[in-house]
């Protein structure tokens, strides 16, 4: 049997994209909460207002359009996803009893800081939105379903965004600090495993990974010095309120996989660069303390970090129980700028000639996947938790009422076939795998509902309208067959090729989510 006897086989999800409640329960305003939707070629934008009273919207998530005096908000005339997302406020049990019908022993989701601190400043936390996730953890504990929960999930009060640029002020730390608090206390006989900040590595979008509205390198990198160090305090916190309780980091692990264009030993170069400024995030996580590569990168870039003198021992001493992930597709690296070698953060960067990639552009990998979690095993020799890998696309009702979501179970075969090679193969200490999304929810990326990733139907389109109803797809059975079995009956299959031992081979087999890749799309 490749996996542990105790595999945590799931879904995983975050508040902002499948909760709506909005304006329920006392529940606060936050940066996810003023950005409306986009597609796979228009960006997403914030709302906000000048002071002399006019409302604009931003041209994409840098801000960097946007004037310092500005404040966002929520206005009239836009459709906000986030606000009514997919109501699992108000379907939960229902949605809950579909995770426990699939077999999901684990269930990730994040807690929406503003539920519990509105704005972020407030002394007591708010019972209502406490309350609720109790319920929530009930209906999953009563079903036998772990939860895991993930504290930041690109989700901060909009007050601090609007007061000092949230993560980019030293301060948010403390307001963090008090809500990892109230929740490790309040949950403490509910919940074992938490994760610290969602793909924190994806603070590079800016606005909406940490309601930070500067996008310049130095600002970026001193939010993610807050982030880091708010980390390491939450882990230090967290075990002291539970010995026992376990608490990950979370990295867009996509992004360390950069192939290079050619074998040419500058590309080769170029995508180890590319790599290594986003395992920098791990390497503090994991090891303590910032990496040599890091320290030197920063020196060459002319940035000066403010770093406070106890901030050293603070992440020699919160460091992290075990790597979570989420893993999408590779990347390619060149050397050569007009061969897209400066990665822009928000773009997609070079396409891999070998490899197909979706509407959204994404490069499907699942070999990428096997050397992703063998060269974070090797890293860190920590346990991962893979806790994001899936594929959006879109689905259509069949006349029969249904959704033949066979390119889904063909994602998942061969992903779940790599991780496997992963650990019979390579050794690699693997937890659980959640997939992203065991429902359709809002892209976080787009704001679309059509870039489905569930294996549970939402009636829903991009602009809101529907009933809302839940209707399971082909891929439901097929991953319910998955989990009963330990992934050991992953189906006829894999029908997304994927070569075993490294041999070179084309994947041929084509997805129906398949279309002409869009090179310098926007995440
Ligand atoms: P969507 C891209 C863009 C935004 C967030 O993405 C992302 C990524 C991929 O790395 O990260 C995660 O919804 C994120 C989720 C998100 C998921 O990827 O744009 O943790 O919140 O929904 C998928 O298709």
């Amino acid at each position: 049997m490749a996996f542990r006897r105790d595999f945590l086989w799931g879904g995983a999800t975050a508040a902002n994209q499948y909760e709506g409640g909005f304006s329920e329960g006392g529940k606060g305003v936050s940066n996810s909460d003023v950005l409306t939707s986009g597609s796979s070629s228009t960006p997403r934008g914030a709302t906000y207002r000048l002071l002399d009273g006019s409302v604009h919207r931003s041209a994409g998530i840098s801000m960097r359009d946007v004037p310092p005096e500005a404040i966002f908000q929520v206005s009239d005339g836009w459709y906000y996803p986030s606000h009514r997302a997919v109501d699992f406020y108000h379907r939960f049990e229902q949605d809950i009893d579909l995770y426990a019908e699939l077999g999901c022993k684990v269930y990730r989701m994040s807690i929406s800081w503003t539920r519990i601190y509105p704005t972020g400043f407030e002394e007591e936390p708010n019972e209502a939105g406490l309350a609720f996730y109790d319920r929530v953890f009930d209906a999953l504990l009563e079903r036998g379903i772990e939860p895991m929960v993930t504290l930041h999930h690109f989700e901060v009060p909009l007050e601090l965004t609007n007061r000092w640029g949230a993560w980019e002020d030293r301060r948010t730390i403390d307001c963090f600090l008090k809500f990892c608090r109230t929740v490790f206390t309040r949950y403490r006989d509910k919940v074992k495993y938490w994760i610290t900040f969602n793909e924190i590595n994806n603070i590079y979008f800016g606005f909406l990974a940490a309601g930070i509205r500067k996008d310049d390198l130095q600002t970026v990198m001193q939010a993610a010095h807050h982030q880091l160090v708010a980390s390491a305090l939450a882990v230090r916190l967290g075990h002291e309120i539970r010995p026992d309780c376990r608490i990950g980091c979370m990295l867009a692990a996509s992004r360390t996989t950069v192939y290079p264009l050619t074998c040419h030993p500058a590309d080769v170069c170029a995508a180890w660069e590319q790599a290594s400024r986003q395992y920098f995030f791990t390497d503090v996580q994991c090891r303590g303390y910032y990496p040599s590569h890091q320290l030197r990168y920063l020196e060459r870039e002319g940035i000066q970090l403010q770093i406070g003198p106890e901030d050293a021992q603070i992440l020699r001493e919160g460091t992290v129980d075990y790597i979570s992930m989420s893993y999408y597709r590779s990347m390619v690296a060149s050397a050569d700028l007009s061969e897209g070698g400066a990665q822009d953060p928000l773009r997609l960067g070079k396409i891999n000639p070998y490899l197909e990639a979706t509407a959204w552009g994404i490069a499907l990998d699942p070999m990428g996947f096997r050397i992703t979690l063998h060269n974070l095993y090797d890293r860190y020799q920590l346990p991962l938790m893979v806790v994001e890998n899936g594929v959006g696309a879109v689905d259509k009702v069949a006349p029969d009422s249904k959704i033949h979501d066979d390119y889904r179970v063909a994602f998942f075969q061969a992903h779940i076939k790599a991780m496997k090679d992963a650990v019979e193969l390579d050794g690699v200490d693997v937890m659980g795998y959640t997939t992203w999304a065991p429902i359709d929810i809002v892209s976080a990326g787009t704001g679309e509902m059509r870039k489905r990733y569930g294996f549970v139907y939402v009636d829903m389109d991009d602009q809101g309208n529907g009933t809302l109803e839940r209707r399971k797809k082909d891929s439901f059975i097929w991953y319910q067959r998955v989990i009963a079995t330990n992934g050991e009956d992953l189906g006829a299959g894999p029908a997304l090729d994927y070569p075993r031992t490294g041999a070179r081979k084309t994947q041929k087999k084509t997805l129906a989510v398949v279309t002409q890749p869009a090179e310098g799309t926007v995440i």
